[in-house]
């Protein structure tokens, strides 16, 4: 290998190593934004909001140094925007996904007739009894196309798409919103509403 050669090889090592940090923090704010304030020290205000200078500080002191041009970039390349500044940039917090209880201040909204929701095989019979329910978090997460449901559905094995009824659940005055990241949330969706390859998934 030349010199040149060298150099290259080593600069992937270091933008991999750097998009592994980068991946690694992502989660732990997912953790910390989400579900577990307590474990940097931190409780979240009554919207989700925390100051981002005791968030950087609370993740220093439990192992992660992130500096804030590094915080943005995380949350300026988050794949599925997980996290948002607020206006004056002094604070940040989740956008949807938490089980701490937060009200993100957001307005029912009228969804599309159809949604979907990814899970897997192992989950049906129960769900096919109680319908879907929001489990550890506020909401139950659906997505207004079947790809997106598919990757979620895939993160716990070979995933199965079920098609919501969302159009007569709104009928029927269940609320939904829509999260700023693109993101249908609603509260538990009662196997009626459930189809599986355009079958009913309840008998
Ligand atoms: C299943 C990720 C048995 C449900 C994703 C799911 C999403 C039941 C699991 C977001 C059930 C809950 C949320 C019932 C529901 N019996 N199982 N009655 N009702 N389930 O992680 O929707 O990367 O809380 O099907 O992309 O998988 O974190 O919800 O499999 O948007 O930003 O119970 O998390 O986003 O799992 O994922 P989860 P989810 P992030």
């Amino acid at each position: 290998m030349d010199a040149w050669a060298i150099m290259d090889a080593w600069a992937i090592m270091e933008a991999m190593a750097d998009r592994d940090r980068m991946v690694r923090a992502s989660r732990r704010l997912s953790l910390v934004l989400r579900h577990r304030p307590d474990s940097v020290g931190l409780e979240l205000d009554e919207h989700g909001w925390v100051a981002v200078d005791d968030l950087l500080t609370g993740l220093a002191v439990h192992s992660l140094r992130l500096d804030r041009a590094e915080l943005e970039r995380i949350v300026a390349t988050s794949d599925k925007q997980r996290f948002a500044f607020d206006q004056t940039g002094e604070r940040i917090r989740a956008n949807q996904g938490h089980s701490v209880v937060v009200d993100l201040g957001l307005r029912p909204s009228a969804p599309p007739p159809l949604l979907f929701h990814g899970t897997v095989t192992r989950f049906l019979p129960a769900i096919a009894r109680e319908g879907l329910n929001p489990g550890s978090r506020q909401h139950v997460h659906l997505s207004a196309d079947v790809s997106t449901a598919e990757r979620v559905g895939r993160r716990r094995g070979v995933p199965v798409v079920l098609g919501v009824d969302s159009g007569t659940m709104s009928a029927d005055a269940a609320e939904f919103f829509l999260s700023v990241n693109g993101v249908w949330l609603t509260g538990h969706v009662p196997a009626r509403y459930l189809s599986l390859d355009g079958r009913p998934l309840s008998a």
